[in-house]
Order: structure tokens, then C-alpha cells, then sequence
């Protein structure tokens, strides 16, 4: 017994690894002192966090009387916002933005890829926006955080990579409408192998679909991967389906019953969600509970 035991521990402890992808050379640290000098944002600042709509604006929209903002509308109950994404340029070294920055994003070369890049984004409008898909004339401040250069809600919104923070909070529901503003252009490193081989999943690449990671929702605010949709759910998915019982088409509900986490919303479109979320969609979706809020700020 005692010499068969010994045999195995001895068998498991000597490995022998033979796949050359295990045998390159530890990377030097101090060859990486170029390579993040990017200052990022504070995710959690209220420069880079959604406001909520307020009551009225969220029924003109067809959320319901629920939908509030906080302190503004004490009878609310529950968290409401309108987040589109869409392809814009983006200064990755955030100079103007936050009036510091770094060299922003390197290429394989080790040097920056200039200005502006083009990047995928979340984000929502600012004063006297129309969502796609609005009914004719309606117009609503939006969910933009402030902008961040002047301090005031800006008239045409926020779209950002990484995207900007939804906070929560458990026991208050949070709904968002979700909606699609890309062209159809072929990403960069596409794989199509990804797809189930099937054109109708792999075809066009503006599909999108939204998964808030770590958060307890009903299947149909998952965003499973083929529940995708393009602009103005022209196309759709075979697993899509219509949630107006929670507003707006394309709107999901996230009950937050649940205890605080550093949950995430990032793209989840079949055969798509390395390229979306690569190219910057991706944000935080943290949820706060009495518990977190008797710990110490420090
Ligand atoms: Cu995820």
C-alpha cells in the first residue's frame, strides 16, 4: 500500500510538459514600460455614470410611471435609461478629456496609432435627444453623463470606450433600452468559424446583443447570443424576442435582487463578441447593498 502510494505522489509531482507553447521565455518586465501609459478613467466618477430618466421623461418614451430619478422623483421605484452604441472616432490618449493622458493605445511597433482611433461604443444622448425609434416629436434629456470638459449635460450625449457606468442598487430595478446604431462593417480579425458556420448568424456584423454579466435576469433580458438585432430591429435573431411589457422595443429589466458585485455589460452577438467588446463594448454595471455601504471609504 504504502509503496503504490508513494508511486502515484511521485508520478503527479514530476509534470512533463512537452508543448513548446509552454516553453517561451518569460516576458521581461521592464520591456513593458511603454506599453500603459494610458491614464484611464474612474469608472465609478459622476463624469463617467448614467442619470437616469426622469419620470416624465421616461413616459414620453413608454416606460413606465415606475422609471425615475432620484431625489428628483421620490415615488420612483425603479432605474431607467435609453443606451444605443455606435462607431465613432476617439482620442484614446484622453488629453482633452480629462486634461491628462498618455500616449494612448500602441501598435505592434510600440507607437501610438495617432490622434483618433475609430472604436465601438456605448452611450446616450444629451438634451432634446429622439432615441431611435422615438414616436415623432418626442424628445428627452437623455442619460449622457456630463460631458467632460464643461460640466453640463451636452446636447448631443455620450459615446465612449470603455463605455460609461450604470450604478445600481439592490431592491431597485434597473430597465434599459438597448439599441443599435452600427454600420454594417466587417470587423477587423472577423472568425466565421464562430458563427455555427450558418450565414444567418454570421450575417450582417451589426448584430448586436447586450448581456450584463453577473446580473439575475429573466431569459428574455439576457442577451443571449442569438437573441441579436440590428438597427431598428430590422433583422433579428432566432432567439430574439419583443420585451415592450418593459418600454421601449428592446428594452430589458434587471430586477437587482441580488448582493452587491462588480457586474459588467459587454456585446454577446453570435459569432461577435470578441470583435464588439474588443472594439469597446464594454462597461461597468456595479450593484451597491447596504452591506457595501457600512464599509469603510478606505
Ligand atoms: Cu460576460
Amino acid at each position: 500500500m504504502t509503496a503504490a502510494l508513494q508511486t502515484v505522489v511521485i508520478a503527479h509531482a514530476a509534470p512533463t510538459i512537452s508543448s513548446s507553447d509552454y516553453r517561451k521565455p518569460i516576458l521581461d518586465p521592464s520591456s513593458q514600460t511603454n506599453a500603459w501609459t494610458n491614464i484611464i478613467p474612474n469608472a465609478l466618477a459622476g463624469y463617467f455614470t448614467y442619470t437616469p430618466y426622469t419620470t416624465a421623461d421616461a413616459v414620453k418614451l413608454g416606460f413606465p410611471a415606475s422609471c425615475g430619478r432620484l431625489p428628483d422623483d421620490p415615488a420612483s421605484t425603479e432605474d431607467c435609461y435609453t443606451i444605443s452604441v455606435k462607431k465613432f472616432q476617439q482620442a484614446l490618449s484622453l488629453p482633452a478629456a480629462w486634461g491628462f493622458g498618455g500616449q494612448g493605445l500602441l501598435n505592434a511597433s510600440g507607437d501610438p496609432f495617432g490622434s483618433v482611433t475609430w472604436v465601438y461604443g456605448y452611450g446616450s444622448g444629451g438634451v432634446n435627444w429622439s432615441p431611435p425609434g422615438a414616436a415623432a416629436g418626442v424628445s428627452v434629456t437623455g442619460n449622457a453623463p456630463k460631458p467632460f470638459t464643461d460640466g453640463t449635460i451636452s446636447t448631443t450625449g455620450i459615446w465612449h470606450f470603455p463605455a460609461p457606468t450604470i450604478k445600481s442598487t439592490k431592491g431597485r430595478p434597473v430597465r434599459v433600452t438597448w439599441l443599435n446604431e452600427l454600420p454594417n462593417d466587417k470587423p477587423t480579425g472577423f472568425d466565421p468559424t464562430l458563427c455555427d458556420d450558418s450565414p444567418y448568424n454570421c450575417y450582417p456584423y451589426n448584430r448586436i446583443s447586450t448581456h450584463a454579466h453577473g446580473a439575475h435576469t429573466n431569459p428574455d433580458s439576457d442577451g443571449f447570443a442569438k437573441a441579436w438585432f440590428t438597427p431598428l430591429f430590422a433583422q433579428k435573431g432566432q432567439d430574439w424576442v419583443s420585451t415592450v411589457k418593459y418600454g421601449p422595443e428592446g428594452t430589458y429589466r434587471y430586477p437587482m435582487d441580488q448582493p452587491a458585485g462588480t457586474l459588467w455589460y459587454h456585446d454577446h452577438a453570435m459569432g461577435l463578441t470578441h470583435n464588439n467588446t474588443n472594439m469597446g463594448m464594454a462597461g461597468f454595471f456595479p450593484v451597491t447593498d447596504d452591506n457595501e455601504k457600512l464599509l469603510p471609504d478606505s
